[in-house]
């Protein structure tokens, strides 16, 4: 049994690596999406290691016996964690298949725990992956245990508060907050399910407001090009119309707007040759 908590820093570096790295393939499985202008299962990622004094706190809370560090990283099973929030329910099945489809090639799965279908006593809803991770260290290559959490974020508030509410209290909530907790989960499950049932009108206005803000960026390029051929040029009705435009909201006036400014800019551009 390895107490030598003084070398645990050194000790987790391979977790932190794995973690940072994890993080980076789940974003880049997200940013594929959103080149493809498509709704990404993934709304946000993030990683941590658990700190030293968890660490202590899990192994006396679980009575953990263990021979050396990765012994009692692999019975802890979180030391390394990455929690992938979803906006939609629908979206954790399409998450896990994809770490599945990874299962074999950069990761191994070790075990899952379906929290959703089997919701626990406390109301936690969340889908637990444990993978098998390498990475390579100076002295080489290094297994590690990560605990991939996936859950929407109507179950990540949930938990998060809950978590928090039950350090305060070490573990032995109030029966007023007991009850408050059960009401909530319950209330997270249910906008979970209204999400469900509006879920493609809320990816259209996700997308529009993507596709505004893209074309005002274009806009703004366009009417800086048009500045620069022509410094000494008056913009300001240019300005006021985009300005106008933009808080009009309507998306084919902006962009017959930006077609015009392309046009101008051609203009310029042809003049100039
Ligand atoms: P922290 O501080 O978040 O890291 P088991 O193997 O079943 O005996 P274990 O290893 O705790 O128990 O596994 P489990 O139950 O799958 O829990 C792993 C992690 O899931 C927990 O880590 C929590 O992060 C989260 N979790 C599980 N149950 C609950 C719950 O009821 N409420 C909340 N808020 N989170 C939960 P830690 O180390 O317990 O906590």
């Amino acid at each position: 049994m390895s107490q030598k908590i003084w070398e645990w820093d050194e000790l987790l570096l391979p977790y932190q690596q794995a973690v940072r790295e994890l993080c980076v393939k789940l974003e880049a499985y997200t940013a594929e999406f959103a080149a493809q202008g498509e709704h990404s299962p993934i709304e946000n990622v993030r990683g941590r290691v658990k700190r030293v004094s968890s660490i202590l706190e899990k192994t006396a809370r679980k009575n953990v016996d263990f021979a050396d560090f990765d012994d009692l990283a692999y019975k802890i099973g979180d030391i390394a964690g990455v929690r992938i929030v979803c906006r939609f329910e629908e979206d954790i099945k399409k998450v896990v298949a994809f770490i599945r489809e990874r299962d074999g090639l950069d990761l191994h799965i070790v075990d899952e725990r379906d929290y959703i279908s089997n919701i626990k006593k406390s109301g936690y809803r969340s889908y637990h992956i444990h993978v098998r991770y390498t990475v390579m260290m100076r002295d080489g290559p290094r297994d590690v245990i990560c605990e991939l959490q996936v859950r929407t974020m109507a179950m990540n508030i949930w938990a998060s508060t809950e978590h928090s509410l039950k350090y305060k209290y070490k573990g032995a909530l109030p029966d007023r907050l007991q009850i408050r907790l059960f009401k909530s989960a319950e209330i997270a499950f249910m906008l979970d399910r209204e999400m469900a049932i509006i879920r493609d009108e809320i990816i259209e206005a996700r997308n529009l407001i993507t596709i505004k803000h893209d074309l005002g960026d274009e806009i703004l390029k366009n009417i800086k090009a048009l500045h620069d051929h022509n410094p000494k040029g008056d913009m300001t009705a240019l300005n006021q119309e985009f300005i106008e435009l933009n808080e009009d909201n309507n998306l084919d006036k902006l962009n017959a707007f930006n077609q015009r400014l392309r046009m101008m800019a051609q203009m310029y551009e042809g003049l100039e040759l």
